[in-house]
């Protein structure tokens, strides 16, 4: 099957942008008078919950706190979630955050060759501009022919939903298309949605499991920073390039 179209993930996967997210996230609950703090440790953890209004609620239900069951708690969810988005994007905006190895590279070579490109992640629509325009430029929203991001579809990763909605736009199927995704639930969302998929994985993610991946490598290279291969069987080279792609998504089998 000609593989047509790459599906990117985005925190973690384009760029390491979790630390980002968590000092935005601990800034709001300052700026709302509550006395949350989540640490790096903490932070590992609560990441096992996707998106981060259902983050904030899982935590004030995990420590029991009181004003998780005041009634105006989910009202209170969201704007904390609006200011800690407003934050973040002022931080990247500040250049606080890089793309990973070999990302702009690959994205440069397959809008060359006419390759489909996509989005499929849990943040916002205004997280991924953010993240995107300052590292590629103002156009960089239209080298994707779909974004999926945030609350576009009911369930978040790892449902497969995003993926699902991300492959009706571009008009593709499953087996035309590799997903890249960075953690166990990105992993658990592209498999379920029958995706190959290679995992770069981030920071917070390194000790997931990535059971189902195509490989897992340690990022995507670059010519002078070969990457390294963490699991699974991969085509000879030095960076991920189109021609490794191709040759990695026709061995690749989801299961
Ligand atoms: C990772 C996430 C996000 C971010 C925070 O998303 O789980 O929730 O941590 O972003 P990805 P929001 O699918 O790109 O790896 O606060 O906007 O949810
Ligand atoms: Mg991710």
């Amino acid at each position: 099957m000609t593989l047509r179209a790459l599906l990117f993930d985005v925190d973690g996967t384009l760029a390491e942008t979790e630390e980002v997210h968590r000092r935005a996230f601990n800034e709001a609950f300052r700026a709302f008078d509550l006395d949350w703090s989540w640490d790096r440790a903490l932070y590992g953890e609560l990441l096992k919950v996707t998106g981060g209004r259902e983050r904030m609620r899982h935590f004030a239900q995990l420590r029991q706190l009181p004003i998780a069951e005041d009634p105006d708690f989910p009202d209170l969810v969201r704007r904390i979630h609006q200011w800690k988005t407003r934050r973040y994007g002022e931080l990247l905006a500040d250049g606080e955050v890089s793309l990973n190895p070999g990302v702009e590279r690959l994205l440069r070579e397959a809008r060359d060759a006419d390759l489909l490109l996509a989005i499929a992640t849990t943040t916002t629509p205004e997280n991924v501009e953010a993240l995107l325009i300052p590292a590629l430029g103002a156009g960089a929203m239209d080298w994707f022919a779909a974004i999926g991001a945030g609350d576009m579809v009911p369930q978040k990763k790892p449902a497969p939903d995003i993926y699902h909605w991300v492959m009706d736009e571009l008009e593709v199927s499953a087996d035309t298309c590799l997903a890249f995704e960075d953690s166990a639930n990105g992993v658990r969302s592209a498999l379920a949605a029958a995706l190959p998929v290679l995992v770069t994985p981030g920071i917070y993610t390194r000790d997931d499991s990535f059971d189902g991946a195509s490989a897992v490598i340690s990022h995507l290279g670059e010519p002078d920073r070969p990457f390294e291969v963490l699991a699974g069987k991969v085509p000879e080279g030095r960076c991920v390039n189109l021609g490794w792609l191709r040759e990695l998504h026709g061995t690749a089998r989801t299961r």
